[in-house]
């Protein structure tokens, strides 16, 4: 029953959207695996779930979404996986670009770019400069990204800042920690209230550690390049279940 009208799209409470929603991208290889597949057939279909979540999120009014492509952890896969991941972004930037302007979607990218191959950064920097104009929701991709590596440089970052006596070591709080972390240009937005996982795993791996601290986790069974529009509906109407309390206590109980 919920399922049916869950499909006609009349659950989902539109006044409560989360503002930002992060993704594990899971279940690639397994997809392909399934199929007889190389688990590069994988993870092209896991791009095309990108575009079709993209859609889908901005659609419904999400205002942040944060898709973590590519871990620091990822470079112990294969080459020949590496180098293929390596050209989505360029496959990405050559076939969605116009799509993502007439939808109004912004595209930005938090790692350490400068390690990636010359093409995938020039992919990503003209991804970044062709949507630079558009005010709707900011696609962000998290790319050769590790969230241990993230803290690391912001605490040496404020640390410097400290030792220049421009930072009192005292005055250091949360927010300026958010402030200095990869997701600090998202200002209200940081962090996610939503964090979804596909492919059965319910693990972390290394992303947003601090940013997720008060954010609503849900897995799913669903692989990546199976999950579509639906069953992102279906994820924010159990966010929307749930009853954010921050450590306090709600009013109501
Ligand atoms: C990647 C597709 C999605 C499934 C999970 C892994 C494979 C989109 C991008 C991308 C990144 C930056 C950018 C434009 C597009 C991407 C990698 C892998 C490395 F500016 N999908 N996708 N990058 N996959």
């Amino acid at each position: 029953m919920s399922k049916q009208i869950n499909q006609n799209k009349l659950i989902v409470d539109p006044s409560r959207i989360p503002n930002h929603v992060a993704i594990i991208m899971d279940g690639n290889g397994r997809w392909a695996q399934k199929r007889h597949l190389p688990r590069i057939a994988g993870h092209k279909q896991g791009m095309e779930t990108v575009k079709t979540v993209t859609k889908a999120a901005s659609k419904l009014g999400v205002k942040v979404l944060t898709l973590y492509a590519f871990s620091t952890e990822n470079w112990k896969r294969p080459t020949d996986e590496v180098s293929f991941l390596m050209g989505l972004p360029v496959k990405f930037f050559n076939n969605f670009i116009p799509e993502l302007i007439e939808n109004n979607v912004q595209v930005k990218v938090m790692g350490l770019i400068d390690q990636l191959p010359p093409k995938t950064q020039q992919a990503v920097r003209n991804a970044i400069a062709d949507t630079s104009q558009c005010t709707g929701m900011i696609l962000n991709f998290a790319l050769n990204y590790g969230s241990r590596l993230d803290i690391k440089l912001a605490v040496q970052q404020i640390a410097s800042e400290a030792k220049a006596g421009k930072v009192d070591p005292q005055k250091i709080d949360d927010a300026m920690i958010s402030n200095h972390l990869m997701t600090g240009f998202l200002g209200d937005f940081q962090d996610p209230d939503l964090l979804i996982r596909t492919s059965g795993e319910e693990r972390i791996s290394n992303f947003l550690l601090w940013q997720i601290a008060y954010s609503e986790l849900v897995f799913t069974d669903t692989l990546w390049p199976d999950f579509d529009g639906v069953n992102l509906s279906q994820m924010i109407e159990e966010y929307q279940q749930r009853d954010r309390r921050f450590g306090g206590l709600n009013n109501s109980k």
